[in-house]
Formats: C-alpha cells, sequence, structure tokens
C-alpha cells in the first residue's frame, strides 16, 4: 500500500495543476483514517457497513463541488449512498471511516456507508479537488436528510442570517470580458438600482446597484475616449458615482443624485489601466460594502494584443446583515473586519461551482479589480506564471530581457490589474485570492484548460 500523502490545501492545489502521474493516489486534507485506502474503487470499502440500510444519502458531483455540501441525517447507523456524478471528470466521494463510491463523468455509483452518533466527514479524494471545494459532511440531528444548511458548498456559517433554502439560486455572472466600445464618445446608461441578489447559495442581500447588477457593468474604451455616463436613481435614497478614470474635482460631478433625479458624469478616458468606480454618497463604506462598484477598463495607446481569451474578475467583501437587508454597516467598519463573504464578481464560488474553459496554451488576460472595501487581493492561479502584468501603471512584459515572471497580484481596496498566462496542460487551474483564509468564504474559482484531464 502506498503511503500517505498529507498535504496542505494549497499543496493539494498546486499539485491538482502540476502533479506528474506518479502522484496520482489520494490527497487527504482531513485526519487520515485507521489505514484505510481512499484508492479503494467503486465498491462500499468499510467493513462497518454491514446492516440492511435505514436511509439514503444521495449526493451530486459536479465538477469541484458536492450538493448538498451538508447533509443531516436522523439517526446514526447504515445508509445507503448514491453518487450521481454530474462533471465532464470522474470524482468519488470519500467518509473519513474510508468508505469511497467513485462515479465515472455522467454516471450514478452507489455503496453504503455506517454513519456513527458524531457523524462523518467527507471529500473527493482525487489530488485537488478537495482543495478547491470538494468536502462536506454528514451529521446526524433532527433535520430532514439532505436538507441544506449553513455552510453548504463548503462556505463557513459565518454570516449573521442563516441560509434560507428557500432563497433565489445565484445567477452566474458572465466574467467574459466585454470587447472595447467603438468609437470615441461613448453614451451610457446606468439605472441606480436597489434590489434584492443572492451573493451566496442560501444569503439574500438588498444590495444597491449600479444598473442591477454587483459588480455593476464592465466599460472598456480607448485611451482618449468621451465617457458619458447617464445615472437615473430609481432608489430610495440618494447616490453618488465617483469615476478613478476620471480628473474632476470632487464637488463638481461626484453629486448626489436624489430618488427620482439625473445626472450625466463625463469624463476623458487619460490614462490606461484597471479602474474602478462606486459610490461616493456618505457614508461611501456603506455604499460601495453594499454593492455599488464596479471596473473600467481604458486600453492602451494602440490597444491589447490579442488574447485568446479574457475575463474581467472584480473581488469584493460582503457583511451580512439579515436576508434581504442591506449589509451590516457595523460590520463592515470593524477596524478588524471579518467578511462573511469574499467573492469575484459578487458571488461566493460562482466560478468555482461553474468553472471557466480556457484554451490549452492559449494566452489567457484577466482583468482584476479590488473592489474591498476592505479586504486586500493576492490574486493567483495555481499552477501558472503570470508572464505579463501591469499593476496600477507598473509592467511586467513576457519576454522581458531578464526572464522576471510573476505569481500574484497584490491589489489593495481600489487597485486595479492585468495579469496575462498560458496553460501548460490540460486540467485544472483554480484561481484564489492567496490570502487562504477567504477562499473558504467564497474567494475562489475554476479555470478549465482543455478536456480538464492532464493525463489523457
Ligand atoms: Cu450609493
Amino acid at each position: 500500500m502506498k503511503p500517505w500523502i498529507r498535504l496542505s490545501l494549497l499543496a493539494a492545489a498546486i499539485l491538482a495543476a502540476a502533479c506528474t502521474p506518479a502522484v496520482r493516489q489520494p490527497a487527504w486534507t482531513y485526519g487520515p483514517p485507521g489505514g484505510a485506502a481512499g484508492s479503494t474503487p467503486a465498491a462500499p470499502a468499510s467493513a462497518a457497513a454491514a446492516g440492511a440500510p435505514i436511509g439514503t444519502i444521495k449526493i451530486t458531483a459536479a465538477d469541484l463541488s458536492f450538493s448538498p455540501g451538508m447533509v443531516t441525517v436522523a439517526e446514526a447507523g447504515t445508509y445507503a449512498v448514491e453518487l450521481a456524478n454530474t462533471g465532464a471528470i470522474e470524482h468519488n466521494i470519500t467518509f473519513s471511516d474510508g468508505t469511497t463510491v467513485t462515479a465515472a463523468p455522467g454516471e450514478k455509483a452507489s455503496g453504503t456507508v455506517l454513519i456513527p452518533a458524531d457523524g462523518l466527514t467527507f471529500l473527493c479524494s482525487i489530488p485537488g479537488h478537495a482543495a478547491a471545494g470538494m468536502t462536506g459532511m454528514v451529521s446526524v440531528g433532527t433535520m430532514a436528510m439532505g436538507s441544506e444548511a449553513p455552510g453548504s458548498s463548503g462556505q463557513p456559517s459565518t454570516a449573521s442570517a442563516s441560509a434560507d433554502p428557500n432563497a433565489a439560486p445565484y445567477e452566474v455572472r458572465d466574467a467574459t470580458a466585454p470587447k472595447v466600445m467603438a468609437g470615441k464618445v461613448h453614451d451610457i446608461d446606468m439605472p441606480i438600482i436597489e434590489k434584492d441578489i443572492t451573493v451566496a447559495t442560501g444569503f439574500v442581500v438588498h444590495a444597491w446597484t449600479f444598473g442591477g447588477t454587483v459588480p455593476g457593468p464592465v466599460i472598456r474604451v480607448h485611451l482618449g475616449d468621451t465617457v458619458r455616463v447617464h445615472l437615473t436613481n430609481q432608489g430610495t435614497m440618494s447616490h453618488s458615482i465617483d469615476f478613478h478614470a476620471s480628473q474632476t474635482a470632487m464637488n463638481d460631478q461626484m453629486v448626489e443624485i436624489p430618488p427620482g433625479g439625473t445626472f450625466t458624469y463625463t469624463f476623458t478616458a487619460d490614462y490606461a489601466g484597471v479602474w474602478m468606480y462606486h459610490c461616493g454618497t456618505a457614508p461611501a463604506l456603506h455604499h460601495i460594502a453594499n454593492g455599488m462598484f464596479g471596473m473600467v477598463i481604458v486600453e492602451p495607446k494602440g490597444g491589447f494584443e490579442a488574447a485568446d481569451a479574457e475575463y474581467a474578475f472584480v473581488q469584493n467583501d460582503w457583511y451580512l446583515g439579515g436576508q434581504k437587508e442591506p449589509v451590516d454597516y457595523a460590520k463592515a467598519a470593524s477596524a478588524a473586519p471579518a467578511p462573511d463573504f469574499v467573492t469575484f464578481n459578487g458571488i461566493a464560488s460562482q466560478y468555482k461551482d461553474n468553472p471557466i474553459t480556457v484554451p490549452t496554451r492559449g494566452r489567457v488576460r484577466v482583468f482584476i479589480l479590488d473592489a474591498g472595501p476592505n479586504i486586500d487581493s493576492s490574486f493567483h492561479v495555481v499552477g501558472t506564471i503570470f508572464d505579463t502584468v501591469i499593476k496600477e501603471g507598473i509592467a511586467l512584459r513576457s519576454g522581458n530581457a531578464g526572464g522576471w515572471g510573476a505569481q500574484a497580484v497584490d491589489l489593495s481596496p481600489a487597485q486595479g490589474a492585468i495579469v496575462e498566462f498560458s496553460p501548460r496542460e490540460d486540467g485544472m487551474y483554480p484561481f484564489v485570492t492567496h490570502a487562504f483564509n477567504f477562499v473558504g468564504r467564497g474567494a475562489i474559482g475554476v479555470f478549465v484548460a482543455g478536456d480538464g484531464d492532464p493525463h489523457n
């Protein structure tokens, strides 16, 4: 039997993208069971799971998530396990007693497991999958079997509100960066809309938005273009806007727009970069924390070189109040802020649950902005090296004379960057903020290159 390889979350994640075929046995991130081998194939492995099943635990594995992630059964005992794999790659459910059920892509598999009174944790033991979020737990209690609970999908249950099983499912934000707008003068309508938005599975914020989404729309223009943003306040309180891509006196254009009011903010895109815009109405912290932010991309002189794929990610931190309420201002204003969720494009773990396909060996360009309001970003794509980083006007270029590269780009709130990389082989390339305390709170997504499997 091969020895256990105990790996940190990070090492496992890196292995997911970089391991050689020689390192393919399960990589536990929980305490390993007493000598049981997670590599056991589809049949149930636990000799203890012998009695007739008293119920069925149904788990769906998608690519890099389990649903539900938290399962509650009424009593301890033997249960049938049904694993449905709706993903494109193999997954397994490996319980902490060693019981393993493995399902090929698109297939179902079953087994049995003995759930003790104190429950069992489970994970997918394929290297990297647990690190990317394929973990969960069966606990024994009084809730209905299979019910969703706070903390499902690997998210911690730190929110003030409990997860609402009846909350609307979140709407995945298309991360594709928009094309640069044609022409030299742009008129952009941007209504200010206050609305309920699901920001993580089971959690709804009464957000204040530009254009009805968090973040607001990505605006991409050429250097020197004129931008006229027509704002109509459809909300219930005053709002305003501050474009960091502009140069204007605060008391000229960053004016209060009362409910029902309109204002046109006009600027010329004098400098290239990735810029923040946000509401500046006092307390600006509350307005930003409640969703009023977005990205402007100003192309450099001559435009960007062609890329095979371009994505735009805005990182933000959520401080939840109650369900369908604005965020908790006191939590957001703490000197030691502890966000409930940290996201890419407003929704916790949305690109872990819905991975983004990128071309193997293609050039991938990411526009990344840290909107905060409080938490820094250390944007990293596991298994890649950035050969190009343009952060706040400072450039690392591909093909530079010294052979320099970069592993992560550090962004404080209101800083932006452009990074470029090329996946070397088919496989999984998770992207995170490398402040790993926030990865479990939603600051993770996955790029899938090619068919996602480096070994075929
Ligand atoms: Cu506002």
